[in-house]
């Protein structure tokens, strides 16, 4: 298919369209590569932006029942939502969204609502290209809301806070003790912190969860992208749908004061520069994994197990001589 009759089709909205691009973008072919940079060069033209929701949480703290409702609810206000997964471990499984339809079942059947499983993948560098790619895809799709879901078990949330505007915290009822369990830069990335499960018997202990987080936010440095009372802990509750629209109300009100306040452009454009940055990286560790590479690095190996070139002498001559300097 041409390019711009691709193009335009994601543009208009059509949802196959959308779902071969993902698929173009996933693609480790070299030809599908420059396809795939074709597309998002043309459709980044047209300048379409979604509120961005990065969401984490351990495994059953409720991120599939919490989403499948809170994009209920905004489908329910007409707005059109897109749900993604970044899974570094999804290597696993091929994808942790698609077991999950079943929990997303509504949600999965709605026309105003996009869920994407994340690709099975073992390197979270490759995850992430494709992840933000297709967010990107979805945005020029005309996605209003895109959620990016992510298991908080590391380094993944690195990546979905890189890729979003709002980063969420999905907690489950704790006591003290699992406080610590939750890391500091985890902590710090967070825009707002969701105490989920705040209904039957867990709704006491939700509550100090919640006053416990809440306490634990603002002794955190002041960032300068927060307006007065962010980051915040709220309480949810995924199946009785308690706390969905306020926490909604909740980011809304920051979008807004961000966007009013230059910290959306700012934070976009940073972004931009941080994924720039990774793509060199990562283009320049993937000369390493070539043929060639390898058996030059096998080589040089050898000498300098063997005493006859030093490790700098030997790195010095794999760059400039195998890696093109
Ligand atoms: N009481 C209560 N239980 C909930 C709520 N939300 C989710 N659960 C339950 O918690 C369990 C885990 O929910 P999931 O939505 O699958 O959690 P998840 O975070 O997607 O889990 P993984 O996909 O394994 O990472 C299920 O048994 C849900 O029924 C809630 O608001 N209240
Ligand atoms: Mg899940």
């Amino acid at each position: 298919m041409q390019i711009d009759n691709w193009g335009d089709k994601i543009l208009n909205g059509d949802r196959r369209a959308l779902a071969r691009a993902i698929t173009l973008v996933e693609s480790n072919r070299a030809d599908h590569r420059v396809q795939a940079m074709e597309l998002l060069d043309y459709l980044r033209r047209a300048k379409r932006q979604a509120i961005r929701i990065g969401l984490s949480g351990t495994p059953g703290v409720g991120k599939s029942t919490f989403i499948e409702a809170f994009g209920m609810m905004l489908t329910g206000q007409g707005l059109r939502v897109a749900v993604l997964a970044v899974d570094p471990s999804s290597a696993r499984t091929g994808g942790s969204i698609l077991g999950d339809k079943t929990r997303m079942e509504r949600l999965s059947r709605d026309k105003n609502a996009f869920i994407r499983p994340s690709p099975s993948q073992t390197h979270l560098g490759g995850v992430a290209r494709r992840s933000r790619e297709a967010v990107t895809l979805c945005e020029a799709a005309g996605f209003d809301v895109i959620l990016i879901e992510t298991v908080g078990v590391g380094q993944s949330e690195t990546v979905v806070a890189e890729m979003s505007d709002l980063f969420v915290l999905l907690l489950a009822p704790a006591g003290g003790d699992e406080l610590q369990g939750v890391k500091r830069g985890i902590m710090e990335m967070a825009d707002l912190i969701l105490v989920n499960k705040a209904d039957g018997d867990l709704k006491p202990t939700a509550t100090r969860t919640c006053a416990d987080y809440g306490g634990a936010l603002r002794l955190l440095r002041k960032r300068p992208q927060d307006p007065e009372g962010f980051p915040k802990a709220m309480m949810v509750s995924a199946y009785e749908g308690t706390g969905l629209a306020d926490s909604w109300t909740q980011m809304q009100a920051l979008v807004e004061w961000r966007r009013d306040n230059g910290h959306w452009d700012r934070r976009r454009a940073q972004q931009a520069l941080y994924w720039f940055d990774q793509e060199v990286r990562q283009a320049l560790l993937a000369r390493l994994e070539s043929p060639q590479a390898r058996a030059a690095m096998a080589a040089l190996s050898d000498r300098v197990a063997a005493g006859e070139i030093t490790p700098a002498g030997a790195a010095a001559e794999m760059l400039e001589t195998h890696l093109g300097g």
